[in-house]
């Protein structure tokens, strides 16, 4: 009887440890008139990953680099057609025009640092 409770817990337990992985979408940040964006490169990855900004407007990032991979030096904005150096350490601030409405996405050269600009209407 006990195994059985044993074995439901565990159960339960992985259920709850997998929604938490794979449900758990990084929460966009909300980018109101506060420009520029600051995003922070840093362990892999982009922070914030998902920014919400309003479709139609010119877009200011500002990125910081505190990953010394040298992959992480050039971030790309595949359908934009924009690209540009991050120097280590020092923000380095990309203008980007009006944002058609739909989701643009940036990455490092090789893809593995991803990000996304969600513009809405
Ligand atoms: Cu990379």
């Amino acid at each position: 009887m006990s195994e059985l409770i044993v074995t439901i817990a565990g159960i339960l337990a992985i259920m709850l440890i997998a929604r938490w992985f794979w449900f758990s979408a990084p929460q966009a940040t909300r980018a109101e008139s506060r420009q520029p964006i600051d995003i922070l490169v840093q362990d892999g990855a982009y922070l914030p990953a998902a920014i919400e900004v309003p479709a139609g407007q010119a877009v200011t990032l500002r990125f910081t680099r505190r990953d010394a991979t040298p992959c992480a030096e050039k971030v790309l904005f595949g359908d934009l057609g924009v690209s540009a150096d991050l120097p280590l350490g020092k923000p380095q601030t990309v203008s980007l025009g009006p944002l058609p409405a739909g989701t643009h996405e940036f990455t490092c050269q090789m893809g593995m640092y991803r990000g996304r600009l969600i513009a809405s209407p």
